[in-house]
């Protein structure tokens, strides 16, 4: 399989950084032995995922916040493809959260068959870009973005950490997993968090009164989260997440892309994801307009 050009590992166009070479990481990740109770927060990156990396603990545990004030949030909640999982699964309080980047055809083989419940965020392609963009910049493991524009060809191209948005979106829209799964926007979570907090509650059977709703939204928002150093990143050393040059908590609004789309740009970028689409029987949840 040739690479794609600008992808450090790649297997079936899904590109991870050389840092953790991809086969190492699928033949850990295939052992994992999933439980029926299992929540898994599943992503495109830039889509959300430290935000249920924050929630989850939470909804779960009724809105006890000893886990997002103790706990940095790879290890409360751990990647299915980093091998610090193995470190820690053992101390995950029951039900287990975890997450992941992988499409669905990458899953480990336990997870198929178990129970395992799964929240797919999902996030507009175009404020995705544009926080990909600058978390290049900022981490040291990803290659430099280069312009805004190279870097518009590179992820309509799949040339970006984790292949392309479409095909990412496509395989867990498209997933048998019934009422397994749950699809949740970020648009609604930055519009709504209660509301969809409820949303999350529900879907995982939890019986949360209106008031721990609230005080998980409080302790979730994007001004308490960029405070908390389990969970803005400020543990990591510079060399790998360089905060000077772009805060990972950057600016947690919708339609930044609006601040850095020319109309080429958007014309060309609605051309590729609507073309990438076209046949889908899902319908997305925001205009690409
Ligand atoms: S990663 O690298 O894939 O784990 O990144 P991910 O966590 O998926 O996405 C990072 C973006 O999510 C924003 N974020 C939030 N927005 C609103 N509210 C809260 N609480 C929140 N937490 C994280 C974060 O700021 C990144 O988006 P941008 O647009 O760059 O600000």
């Amino acid at each position: 399989m040739s690479l794609p050009r600008r992808c450090t590992y790649a297997i079936t166009d899904f590109c991870f950084p050389e840092r953790l070479t991809l086969t190492r990481v699928l033949e850990f990740a295939q052992e994992f032995k999933f439980e029926d109770d299992d929540v898994m927060a599943v992503t495109y990156p830039k889509s959300g995922t430290i935000w249920m990396q924050e929630i989850l603990p939470l909804v779960l545990n009724g809105g006890d916040l000893t886990p997002i004030h103790t706990i940095p949030n790879w290890d409360r909640v751990p990647w299915l493809e980093e091998k610090r999982l193995a470190l820690v699964v053992d101390k995950l309080a029951s039900p287990r959260a975890l997450v992941t980047h992988f499409p669905y055809s990458l899953m480990p083989p336990s997870f198929y068959t178990s129970k395992a419940k799964v929240i797919y965020v999902m996030r507009n392609p175009k404020d995705i870009m544009v926080s990909s963009y600058y978390f290049h910049q900022m981490a040291g493991f990803l290659e430099d973005p280069g312009t805004f524009d190279e870097f518009m060809d590179k992820f309509l191209e799949g040339e970006v950490l984790c292949g392309k948005w479409t095909d990412h979106m496509k395989s867990w829209r498209n997933s048998a997993l019934g009422d397994r799964i749950m699809y949740i926007t970020y648009e609604e979570m930055v519009q709504d968090l209660p509301a969809s907090l409820r949303r999350i509650s529900d879907f995982l059977g939890r019986n949360l009164t209106e008031e721990v709703i609230q005080k998980i939204a409080e302790h979730c928002s994007f001004t308490t989260m960029k405070t908390n150093n389990m969970s803005n990143f400020s543990l990591v050393p510079n060399v790998y997440m360089d905060s000077d040059k772009s805060p990972f908590l950057r600016k947690g609004t919708v339609g930044d892309w609006k601040n850095h789309f020319s109309s080429e740009q958007l014309a060309r970028f609605i051309s590729v994801i609507s073309k990438e689409l076209e046949g889908e029987s899902f319908s997305l949840p925001w205009s690409l307009d």
